[in-house]
């Protein structure tokens, strides 16, 4: 019986929420749905990965700060992160955050053997570039990002307002993010592998690939030149910038911040 109300209230809720979205055509009823911002690296992780696959999704671009103050969004995903994703193709919608996981599960349930490498040693390989992205990669870089694209400090403040610049610390963060990306780029340097597998695009390319768009946004060999001897990952970067998706779903909504 509590059971039942728990699916009861997620539909519920994946209908208030879809519907205050307002006018965007998204149905709660039917299809699949991504919240989240096009400016959020993250939600440019799950599109980029769900064009390369072929599944089909609509957006609910709604700011972050408005969904966390949604009740029923918090009813959907209780961290009140974005992205989330949501397949309602039965009585009770799948719901899944973490953007890692979210990548994961259409690479592994979409497509077939595209971006999924299949074998269970490989896809362990792809989920472990996926987490040195995320853990790794993205707060190396942050502080590079904001200090060179917006000329602040990091953390941002309240509301992700601008702080001041320390130069000092900008410093050391470039330094940090050049010790995180070289371990990228020893890896695929080593064999010369296209990409962080091997010869194929895998999901393990999907969350070093939207960092490594930052990184490149910032300079042609990265802020003040500082990663031009990072050769192989510039040489995979360019491959990513072969893809359409990667270019209309990683770099153009890039360009827009
Ligand atoms: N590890 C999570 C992090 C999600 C996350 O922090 N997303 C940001 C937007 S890129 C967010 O929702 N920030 C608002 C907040 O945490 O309050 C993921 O990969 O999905």
């Amino acid at each position: 019986m509590r059971c039942r109300r728990s699916i009861q209230s997620i539909a519920g809720a994946l209908r208030d929420v879809v519907e205050r979205a307002g006018g965007s055509g998204v149905s709660a009823s039917q299809g699949n749905i991504l919240f989240g911002a096009s400016s959020s690296s993250r939600v440019n992780k799950v599109q980029w990965a769900a064009a390369e696959v072929g599944v089909s999704y609509r957006q609910v671009e709604i700011s972050t700060s408005e969904l966390k103050l949604n009740d029923n969004y918090l009813r959907i995903n209780s961290k009140g992160t974005v992205p989330t994703w949501v397949e309602c193709d039965s009585p009770v919608p799948f719901v899944l955050n973490e953007s890692n996981t979210i990548v994961a599960h259409l690479a592994m349930t979409q497509g077939g053997s595209r971006l999924d490498p299949r074998d269970p040693r490989l896809r362990m390989l792809a989920w472990q570039w996926q987490e040195y992205g995320e853990t790794t990669l993205q707060p190396a870089l942050s502080p590079v990002w904001w200090g060179y694209k917006f000329g602040s400090g990091y953390p941002l403040g309240q509301g992700s307002a601008l702080v001041p610049l320390e130069p000092a610390k900008l410093a050391a963060s470039v330094q940090k993010a050049i010790r995180a990306w070289a371990a990228v780029d020893a890896h695929l340097a080593a064999d010369g592998r296209p990409f962080m597998l091997g010869d194929d695009l895998t999901f393990g390319d999907i969350t070093c690939g939207v960092h490594a768009n930052r990184l490149f946004q910032m300079g042609a060999e990265g802020p003040d030149g500082r990663f031009e001897h990072l050769r192989a990952l510039r040489a995979w970067y360019d491959r990513l910038l072969a893809r359409p998706a990667y270019v209309k779903l990683v770099v153009a909504p890039t360009l827009k911040v």
